[in-house]
C-alpha cells in the first residue's frame, strides 16, 4: 500500500508535494516547477489542503458574492477566436445589439455592480462605448461600474486610435469605477497561435494595459481561460506572469480562472473535470499569494464544484450575474443567473460565512 505522510495534518499521498508546503507555511514563494507540479499531482485533496490552508490564515470563514448585473451590450465582434461562441459577425441571425434604454432597463435598485464586457464592435465609436458607462452612470450613480476588458481597450486603441491612457481616462470620467478580467485567455505565443486569437492583445499588451489601469488608480481583476491545449507549465508561467505585475501595482483584486466550455467551438470535445477545476482554484491560491481574492465562477465551473471549491482556496463565488450571455452561448448548463438566497445558501452549505460586498470588497453584509 502506498505509504501517507502527514505533516500538519495534511495527509500527502504525493510526497513530492510535501517540500511545496514546506515552502508555503514557511512564506516562502513557489516557483513555475512547483506550480506545474500542482497540477499534475493525482494527489487533488493535499493541493486542496494547502490552499485552504492559506486562504482561511487570509479570510478565515468569509466567502464573499455581490448583487450584480452582467451586461453585454453586443456580440458583434471582429476577432474570430475560436474557443468563442458567443461573438457574432454582423448580419448574422444571432448577432444583437442593445440600445442605451435596453441596457439600463436591465439595472434594478438591487444591483451594486454592473459588470460590462461585448463583442469588439466593427462599427461602433469609441463615443459609443463611453456612452454607456455615461448612461448608467447618470441615471444610477452609486451603481459600481466595472466595464470592459483589456482586450476590448487594445481594439479602441487599434480601431478608433484612442490610446489606453485616454480611453481609461475618459472612461473613470464618465463613471468607471474598475476593470473586468477576460481577454487574458493563456498568456502564450503557442495557444495564442492555434486558438487564432492573434488579432488580440498578446500577454505583453493585456498586462501594460493593466499597469496603466493601475496607475490611474483603477482596480482590476485577472483571468485564465483553461481546459483546452494549454500545458501545465504555460497554466504555471501566466500565473507567475500575473504574480510579477501585482508585485509591481497591487492593483489586482481577484483572480478568476474560466473553464473552456466546450459549446460549438469543440477546441477539445471534453470540458475540464471538476478535480481539475478544482486543482485551478488551489494552485492559484497558493501562487498567487499577493492578489486578495480568488473567485469561483459558478457560471462556468457550476454550483456545486464551486461550492466545493470554497474549500479548496476560493473566497469569492462572483454574484447573482442577472443573465449570462458567454458561457450559455457555448451550451453552459448552469443557471443564466443566481438568486441573491440561493448563493447564501451554498456558501452556508460548504460551511463558510456569506458576506456581501461591493466592487471593491467592502463588506456591506454579513449573513451570521
Ligand atoms: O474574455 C470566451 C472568456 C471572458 C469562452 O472580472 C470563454 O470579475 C470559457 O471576463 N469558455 C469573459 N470562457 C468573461 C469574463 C469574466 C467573467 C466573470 C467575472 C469576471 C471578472 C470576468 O470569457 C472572455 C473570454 O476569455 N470566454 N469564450 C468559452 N467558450
Amino acid at each position: 500500500m502506498e505509504k501517507l505522510i502527514t505533516v500538519d495534518n495534511i495527509r500527502f499521498k504525493d510526497r513530492s508535494l510535501v517540500p511545496i508546503w514546506e515552502k508555503v507555511r514557511s512564506g516562502e514563494r513557489i516557483g513555475m516547477k512547483d506550480g506545474a507540479r500542482l497540477f499534475e499531482t493525482e494527489d487533488f485533496a493535499a493541493v486542496g489542503r494547502m490552499a485552504d490552508h492559506v486562504k482561511s490564515n487570509r479570510s478565515g470563514d468569509k466567502v464573499f458574492f455581490v448583487i450584480n448585473r452582467h451586461i453585454n451590450p453586443t456580440n458583434v465582434c471582429a476577432l474570430s477566436c475560436s474557443f468563442c461562441d458567443f461573438a457574432k459577425k454582423k448580419g448574422d441571425p444571432d448577432a444583437y445589439e442593445m440600445s442605451n434604454e435596453e441596457i439600463l432597463d436591465l439595472i434594478d435598485d438591487e444591483t451594486t455592480e454592473v459588470h460590462i464586457v461585448g463583442g469588439h464592435h466593427p462599427d461602433w465609436p469609441f463615443e459609443r462605448y463611453e456612452g454607456i458607462v455615461k448612461a448608467i452612470h447618470e441615471r444610477f450613480p452609486e451603481k459600481q461600474i466595472k466595464a470592459f476588458t483589456a482586450s476590448e481597450i487594445d481594439y479602441f486603441s487599434r480601431r478608433w486610435k484612442v490610446p489606453p491612457e485616454e480611453a481609461l481616462a475618459r472612461f473613470k470620467a464618465a463613471g468607471l469605477r474598475s476593470m473586468p478580467g477576460g481577454g487574458a485567455e493563456v498568456f502564450s505565443d503557442r495557444v495564442q497561435e492555434q486558438l487564432r486569437f492573434s488579432g488580440k492583445a498578446g500577454a505583453e499588451r493585456w498586462l501594460e494595459i493593466h499597469r496603466i489601469a493601475h496607475r490611474m488608480g483603477i482596480r482590476s481583476n485577472a483571468t485564465i481561460l483553461y481546459g483546452h491545449i494549454e500545458t501545465y507549465d504555460e497554466r504555471a508561467r501566466h500565473l507567475m506572469m500575473l504574480r510579477e505585475l501585482q508585485d509591481e501595482t497591487e492593483g489586482f483584486l481577484a483572480f478568476i480562472p474560466l473553464e473552456y466550455q466546450v459549446g460549438d467551438t469543440r477546441v477539445v470535445t471534453r470540458h475540464a473535470t471538476p478535480f481539475d477545476d478544482l486543482k485551478m482554484i488551489a494552485a492559484a491560491r497558493l501562487m498567487l499569494d499577493n492578489f486578495p481574492h480568488i473567485k469561483a465562477y459558478w457560471v462556468m465551473i457550476h454550483e456545486e464544484t464551486a461550492a466545493v471549491a470554497l474549500n479548496f482556496g476560493a473566497d469569492d463565488m462572483d454574484g447573482t450575474i442577472g443573465r449570462e450571455r458567454i458561457a450559455h452561448a457555448a451550451k453552459a448548463k448552469s443557471p443564466a443567473g443566481m438568486a441573491r438566497d440561493r448563493i447564501v445558501r451554498l456558501i452556508r452549505d460548504a460551511g463558510r460565512t456569506p458576506v456581501e460586498r461591493d466592487a471593491l470588497y467592502n463588506e456591506l453584509r454579513v449573513y451570521n
